[in-house]
């Protein structure tokens, strides 16, 4: 059920270029401005922190996308206007505020790539959990030929993605990754024939969706802040944290499940 909050929401994010709909227990999330390749203007990322901070209960999983012939690009230069210092710093601080929302919001984001992921739409798409490309995928960080810096998050995601070298690359000779070269360096963990990541895409979020929630939780929410301790402060979290996932009924109602021969085995790829 739709409650009037999230109704009211829904229609306000869609009159920024952003729709919502619930797919199942997925929630399916669009980039909506094909007229201008999905910029990313400041309604539109007010509207991508509201819905992350609204998501409704039934979401176990979301997927966003782009409609048009690119996933995103970047930010809307049409308001880069005259902002003095302390203004940039807000309009970078409501990017972050943002893709914090979707990257630790309460449901693991799937990004579903194709065309244009450059400047802005390579951060929105670093924040999110797995990412999906078709063939058609491209990938830049044109700020560095704009005269401008990564504003939206990039300068933290997106080495952890690829390396501090090969973004420096990227940002001091605008050099471009196509899409088998993306997947070979990190930015996406799938590479799949043109038109087809939003398929996949909603393939793995229905894998996701039937994880046990405390896992997902765990997954998005403690092990990259695990990875950034220091080791002996990561061990002690990883079992606290492991410690609170097995502790859960259904946690154990799964191992129960394989030890009488009742759930999937793994199979070889
Ligand atoms: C835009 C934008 C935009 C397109 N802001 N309006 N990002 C960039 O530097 C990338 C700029 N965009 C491009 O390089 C190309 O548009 C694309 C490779 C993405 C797509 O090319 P194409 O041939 O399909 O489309 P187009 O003809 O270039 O653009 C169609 C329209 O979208 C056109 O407007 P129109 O009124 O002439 O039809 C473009 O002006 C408009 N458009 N991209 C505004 N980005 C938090 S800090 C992040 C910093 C950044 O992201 S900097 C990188 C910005």
């Amino acid at each position: 059920m739709t409650s009037p909050i999230l109704k009211a929401v829904i229609d306000d994010i869609a009159a920024h270029g952003l729709q919502f709909e619930m797919r199942g227990a997925v929630a399916l999330i669009r980039l909506a401005r094909p007229q201008k390749r999905n910029a990313l203007n400041d309604g539109l990322v007010k509207a991508l922190r509201d819905i992350f901070t609204h998501m409704p209960e039934e979401a176990r999983v979301a997927v966003i996308h782009g409609e048009g012939e690119h996933f995103c690009a970047g930010l809307d230069l049409s308001e880069l206007q005259e902002r003095d210092a302390a203004q940039g710093v807000f309009h970078s601080r409501s990017w972050h505020a943002a893709l914090d929302a979707l990257q630790f919001g309460r449901v693991p984001v799937i990004a579903a790539l194709h065309g244009a992921v450059v400047g802005g739409g390579l951060e929105l798409a670093s924040a999110c959990h797995i990412r999906v490309a078709d063939d058609s995928t491209f990938y830049a960080l044109p700020e560095g030929t704009r005269g401008i810096f990564v504003g939206g998050g990039g300068s933290v995601r997106i080495p952890k993605l690829i390396g501090v070298a090969r973004m420096t690359d990227m940002m001091m000779t605008g050099r471009v990754y196509d899409a088998v070269e993306g997947e070979r360096v990190g930015f996406a963990q799938y590479h799949v024939p043109q038109g087809e990541a939003l398929d996949k895409a909603m393939q793995l979020a229905v894998r996701v969706a039937d994880n046990a929630p405390m896992t997902n939780y765990a997954l998005t929410h403690a092990l990259p802040r695990i990875a950034e301790q220091p080791a002996d402060h990561g061990l002690l979290t990883e079992a606290l944290i492991s410690s609170i996932t097995q502790s859960a009924p259904e946690a154990k109602a799964r191992v129960a499940a394989f030890l009488a021969g009742k759930a999937a085995k793994v199979k070889k790829a």
